[in-house]
């Protein structure tokens, strides 16, 4: 056989690098950077390389199998993809005739190349919305005080390639990869950088400005650089006076926000406030990266993101060269026409029945999702009504959300007739389950999720055949979905569902060889190479063709009716953490440490991949970090066993005795370390051994968002016995 090259996409994460795959009679020989890729230029990173680690897995599972002894007995039979769609499909029908369609919750994790089309099976189903989806913590909390104060539906990634100040704001090189390339680049070229972590991360190093605050302190911290902007003159008057609304307002909420006052809640000293501030106002255009730590992973997490926001909408860096960039084909990811939403149809509405829904109801009318917690409550209880299906496709619930023992609970809860999950490995959920189904992995599947990248379409092609009968996860939504209404589902195969999508939401009509030749096609009107800036101003942003931006008055907005509506404060605040040395000084006396969970290592992408030796290797065993001043006093040397305890439970971690963290505050990485690794002879620790979300409440949570404090609550540090 002669050697095959690939040029397709690593969608392992976010970043979604080119790659180049080479292969031979269906092994994957090696994996290099795709040079042409315009945004990772050719980077790549040991996660991605380990596919074909992957792609030969031993224990990969590679064909439907259903559960033959008692729930979590390990006992699997494997059947037919037929007959695995006819039960899913023939409970889905049973369970939605005798509970109606809401006893059905269908699962997924981050965002995996489908989330419209899970949004469409849910809709075939009678569901509306996501149904269950970490978007209480992942990113929405950021995205949604984006959207009404800036009128950017998206995470809103600054043009680091024109920036003259760099903010990486809560925000890790980790998960950001190639892009930490540009800016490296950009700073070479003169620009500055200002890094606002509470680690002392690897691109800290390079900042000219770090500031590390309290954990969830990040909206005092951004109310009193706003003092700063304004108090001095720095922000952009005329921006401000032309396409802005309730500035006298946020000057009156921000006078108070002195640097002393903010020094003293955030633990950053008044002068680097002052500096930071500076900075900002002095050398734009700013581009700003902000992400998890800011405001999603906190009880105060819509007010952090709005206060944020707000900063850029004073400096006016908006749809300008190396500012923030407004894309406008991002909505597309949940485009009506995929997701078979009616547009007419407002999802804050009492009677669509969302689980959650009524506690926060923010968090409902803007993604249509259900709490987590509520949803256990739901399966445990039955109120207020019974959920008895649930199908997780690329989800582990509970790696993934707090309270664990709540989540456990409801998995194994005799209420829940069926579980379904979707997976490459048996993860703790594909343990609980009644049936298994195999899935195909980035290099074996020709989809991905076209609109990722601003202002451009990349286009995939499976590199090698998946093993056994892996299937790709577009492919089972569309086969469940021909069964329960073909008429909604009427493509033949994957690559049909991506042309489709290709001409209907990108007006690009091609064969599927034009598509895989063409590679990367430009979103810019025309096809042009270069954004188009201000599109504000030219009516470009808003439905009724106005100029202005897409909010509610169609200006920036720092006052915000809206939030109103839902109990916020229109004008931004800082609320204290909901658990935190000054909220709940009597928990401080017992758990003394300030807990951050979650920040993203180099391998590992979520609780995947602790049994892929390349990726394991890096990081063996489970670990916290914490600073030697705190070690110092507890006794604990670098490396030694500990347990990290909450009043929620405990977990164990080596001690990574280090100055990258604060004294006062300990940090528990993503991942969980749930495999165990066979070739490293690495054991796992299963759903509760060194899983953070043990230790985090589901409540209190952001008043009408429903985050959970994964970056803000409190813990002890314990010596453990010698374990091996
Ligand atoms: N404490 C704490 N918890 C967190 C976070 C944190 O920072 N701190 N982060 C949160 C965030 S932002 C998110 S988005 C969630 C993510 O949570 P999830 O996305 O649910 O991540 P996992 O828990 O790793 O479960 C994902 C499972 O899907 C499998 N998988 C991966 N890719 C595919 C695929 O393409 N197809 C299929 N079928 N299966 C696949 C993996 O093997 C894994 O078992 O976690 C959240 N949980
Ligand atoms: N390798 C890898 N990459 C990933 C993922 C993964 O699991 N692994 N997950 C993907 C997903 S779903 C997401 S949502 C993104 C998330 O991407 P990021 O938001 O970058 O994720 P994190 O590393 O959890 O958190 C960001 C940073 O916030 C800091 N931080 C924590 N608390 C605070 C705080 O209170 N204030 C401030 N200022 N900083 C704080 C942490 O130290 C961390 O450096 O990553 C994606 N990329
Ligand atoms: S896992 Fe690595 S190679 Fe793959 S998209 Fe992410 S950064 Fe790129
Ligand atoms: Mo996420």
């Amino acid at each position: 056989m002669t050697v095959k090259v690939t040029r397709t996409v690593c969608t392992t994460c976010h970043a979604r690098c080119g790659a180049i795959v080479h292969s031979e009679d269906n092994k994957i020989l090696k994996i290099e950077g795709d040079p042409n890729q315009p945004f990772s230029r050719g980077m790549f990173c040991g996660s991605g390389f380990s596919e074909r680690e992957i792609h030969e897995h031993p224990d990969r599972i590679i064909y439907p199998m259903k559960r033959v002894g008692e729930r979590g007995s390990g006992k699997w039979e494997r059947i037919t993809w037929d007959e695995a769609l006819d039960t899913i499909t023939k409970k889905t029908l049973e369970i939605k005739e005798k509970y109606g369609p809401e006893a059905i919750v269908t699962g997924q994790g981050t965002g995996r190349t489908w989330n419209h089309w899970h949004c469409r099976i849910n809709s075939t189903i009678g569901l509306e919305g996501w149904s269950l989806v970490p978007t209480h913590v992942c990113l929405m909390p950021h995205i949604i005080p984006n959207a009404l104060t800036l009128g950017v539906f998206s995470a809103g990634s600054g043009d680091f390639f024109n920036a003259n100040t760099m903010v990486l704001w809560g925000t890790s090189a980790t998960a950001l990869r190639s892009r930490i390339r540009t800016v490296l680049d950009r700073q070479g070229q003169g620009a500055k950088l200002i890094v606002i972590d509470v680690r002392y991360t690897d691109i800290a190093k390079s900042a000219d400005i770090f500031l590390q605050p309290r954990p969830g302190t990040d909206g005092a911290l951004a109310l009193s650089i706003m003092h700063v902007l304004i108090k001095e003159g720095l922000y952009d008057k005329e921006f401000v006076d032309k396409w802005t609304y309730g500035f006298d307002e946020l000057a009156e909420r921000v006078k108070t926000w002195t640097p002393e006052k903010a020094a003293e809640i955030t633990w950053v000293p008044a002068e680097d406030i002052v500096a930071t501030a500076r900075m900002m106002g002095q050398n734009g255009p700013v581009a700003f990266n902000i992400s998890l730590g800011v405001g999603c992973m906190h009880t105060n997490a819509i007010q952090n993101g709005r206060a944020a926001a707000c900063i850029q909408g004073l400096l006016g860096h908006i749809d300008v060269k190396g500012g923030l960039p407004i894309a406008l084909q991002f909505s597309v990811m949940l485009d009506d026409k995929i997701t078979l939403w009616d547009p007419k149809k407002d999802p804050g509405r009492p009677d669509l029945k969302v689980l959650g829904g009524d506690e926060y109801r923010l968090y409902k009318s803007f993604g249509r999702s259900q709490w987590p917690k509520a949803v256990w409550r739901a399966v445990i209880s039955g109120k207020p009504w019974p959920v008895k299906m649930m199908v997780f496709i690329a989800n582990d619930p509970l790696l993934c959300y707090e309270e664990t023992k709540t989540t456990r609970e409801a998995l194994l809860s005799k209420n829940l007739e069926f579980i379904v999950v979707k997976d490459f490995f048996f993860s703790p959920t594909a343990k609980l389950a009644d049936m298994v189904l195999p899935s195909s992995d980035w290099a074996e599947r020709d989809t991905i999720d076209e609109e990722l990248f601003p202002n451009t379409v990349i286009s995939t092609e499976r590199a090698v055949d998946p093993p056994g009968e892996c299937w790709d996860d577009w492919k089972f939504f569309l086969e469940w979905g021909k069964r329960l209404n073909p008429e909604q589902w009427p493509w033949k195969d994957e690559k049909e569902m991506v042309l489709w999508r290709m001409k209907e939401l990108m007006g690009m009509d091609m064969t599927w060889e034009e598509y895989v030749k063409g590679a990367y096609f430009s979103m810019e009107p025309g096809g042009k190479k270069e954004p188009t800036y201000q599109k504000y101003a030219k009516g470009m942003l808003r439905k009724d063709g106005q100029p202005g931006f897409n909010t509610r008055t169609g200006r920036i907005e720092f006052r915000c009716d809206t939030l109103a509506h839902f109990g916020y404060d229109p004008v931004p605040d800082y609320i204290e953490p909901a658990e935190s040395p000054i909220s709940t000084p009597g928990v401080f006396k017992e758990y003394p440490f300030i807990l951050t969970t979650g920040h993203r290592l180099y391998s590992f992408f979520h609780s995947a991949w602790t049994n892929i030796p390349a990726q394991r290797e890096l990081y063996p065993y489970p670990f916290v970090l914490i600073n030697p001043a705190d070690a110092n006093q507890l006794g604990i040397t670098n490396g030694e066993w500990v347990s990290v305890e909450s009043p929620r439970g405990k977990v164990s971690a080596k001690a990574h005795v280090t100055h990258e963290i604060g004294k006062g505050v300990v940090a528990l990485p993503r991942p969980g370390w749930r495999d165990d690794c066979k070739e490293l002879g690495l054991p796992g620790y299963g759903w509760d051994g060194a899983n953070p979300n043990v230790l985090i409440p589901a409540e209190p949570a952001d008043p009408s968002f429903g985050s959970s404090p994964m970056k803000s609550s409190l813990c002890r540090i314990v010596k453990q016995e010698i374990k091996s």
